[in-house]
């Protein structure tokens, strides 16, 4: 043992070995699954802050859960956003397509059309119901799983589905894996694989926002795992120092690939409780009822806009299906925890909530989700005519070195022609395959 410098306090001999602490998930597969430790406060039973006030009167908010929709099926308290029928239909009919939509391309991954799929199962809730709450022209900054926004927004879907097929029609010419979609006509950001990366570029494009006096606010959605990258980290130092007419959602869907929310912090407090260091205003969510994550998005949007703030939103909900068509959750979690779930399913919740205010019924929900199917089935018949994975029909070998330079710089023009050549090799007559 090294020798200790004379005067030390601690002579060290009796002092306990350090260990540390590796979070391990409650359940794994084939054990019994119990969330009784999960606390489902009763729906209403939040207040509903006003939406200028200052982040230091919402600190509870961090650490409950904002729920609208009862176990009576009806809607509860001062979060309720008392939006009319035709539009809780129309919200419904957006998470019936998603589910839809998700289902068929899920099954297109299986036949070997695509390489790459996510679904976004049990989710739908926290992408179309908080879209539906901003304004069209409000820029969105997504992750990977929500396709909610662009079906809200109404992107066409076959522009879908020529990126998932990577085909000819792809506006993104294969450059991007599958579900990394772009459009600037829906004011939605380009999205990277790399996460956590549109978080700060959502607080910069706000910034810039307000610096041109510009009324569109921004909003991002991450996953929970990636609440631990450091750049989630520099977007909330940014958004509060300026307060940025920004929201900040993390979608907690307590699972990242196969390592469970603990990870990121789950163990020890709430992801909401995040912003209580930052000073933001932060809210928690119950993430599978859809009137929930509408007023909570829409009252952080007007918070937003009436330049009162950032807002950092917990969506409290769960990953019902795999990561991607990539993995088998079945080899890390327990199968039980979907059915136990306490939250429950947010389209059956909403389809129940609009049946039990006596303005739908479990018919007009079948054909609604047969049409559904119908409509995915239709559009991707017409994207599979620009062509399906491995059938030839993607953009040109050769474009690959386009678009990215104004004039192509010489090393690239030197690796552009060994790759043509290569190809040349490999596919004789084949290059503007
Ligand atoms: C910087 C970075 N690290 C790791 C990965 C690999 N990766 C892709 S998705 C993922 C899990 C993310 O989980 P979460 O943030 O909870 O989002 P979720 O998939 O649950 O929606 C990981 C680790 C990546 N794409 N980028
Ligand atoms: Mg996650």
């Amino acid at each position: 043992m090294a020798e200790r410098p004379e005067g030390s306090a601690v002579e060290g001999d009796n002092r306990p070995k350090l260990s540390l602490h590796v979070p391990e998930p409650k359940f794994r597969p084939g054990d019994t699954v119990d969330f009784s430790h999960i606390n489902v406060p009763e729906a209403g039973s939040m207040a509903r802050p006003d939406e200028t006030c200052d982040p230091s009167e919402m600190r509870d908010m961090a650490f409950g859960l904002v729920r609208v929709l009862g176990e009576d099926n009806q809607a509860h308290g001062a979060w309720n956003p008392k939006l009319d029928p035709d539009t809780l239909r129309k919200m419904l009919g957006h998470m019936a397509m998603t589910r839809a939509f998700d289902e068929r391309m899920f099954r297109g991954q299986r036949q070997g059309k695509t390489s790459f799929y996510m679904k976004c199962t049990g989710e739908e809730a926290t992408s179309v119901s908080a879209s539906m709450a901003l304004a069209a022209d409000d820029m969105v900054f997504p992750s990977y799983r929500q396709q909610g926004i662009l079906i809200q927004r109404g992107y066409p879907m076959i522009e879908m589905i020529n990126q998932i097929y990577s085909n000819k029609g792809d506006k993104l010419k294969g450059r991007q894996l599958p579900i990394m979609y772009s459009s600037r006509e829906h004011s939605f950001f380009t999205i990277s694989g790399n996460l956590a990366t549109q978080t700060p570029q959502a607080v910069g494009w706000a910034m810039a926002s307000a610096m041109k006096g510009d009324s569109r606010i921004a909003a991002t959605w991450v996953g929970e795992g990636s609440t631990a990258e450091g750049d989630f980290h520099s977007a909330c130092t940014f958004a509060t120092v300026y307060n940025a007419p920004v929201i900040l959602n993390i979608i907690n869907n307590q699972w990242a690939i196969s390592s469970f929310s603990g990870f990121a912090g789950a163990e020890r407090t709430t992801f909401a409780a995040r912003a209580l260091g930052y000073g933001l205003a932060g809210l928690r969510v119950d993430g599978n009822d859809a009137l929930a994550c509408y007023a909570a998005e829409r009252w952080a949007a007007n918070r937003a806009r009436a330049n009162a703030g950032p807002t950092l939103i917990e969506f409290f909900t769960y990953r019902a299906e795999g990561h991607s068509t990539s993995d088998d959750p079945t080899g890390y979690r327990s199968a039980q925890e979907r059915t136990e779930w306490p939250l429950g399913d947010p389209v059956t919740r909403l389809k129940d909530h609009l049946i039990a205010i006596g303005e739908w019924d479990e018919d007009r929900q079948e054909k609604m989700d047969l049409e559904a199917a119908e409509h995915v089935k239709k559009v991707t018949k017409e994207a599979e005519a620009n062509g399906i994975l491995g059938h030839g029909l993607h953009h040109p070998f050769r474009t690959m070195f386009e678009d990215v330079f104004e004039e192509l710089p010489w090393h690239l023009k030197e690796q552009s022609k060994q790759a043509i050549r290569e190809r040349e090799i490999k596919f004789p007559g084949g290059l503007d395959q």
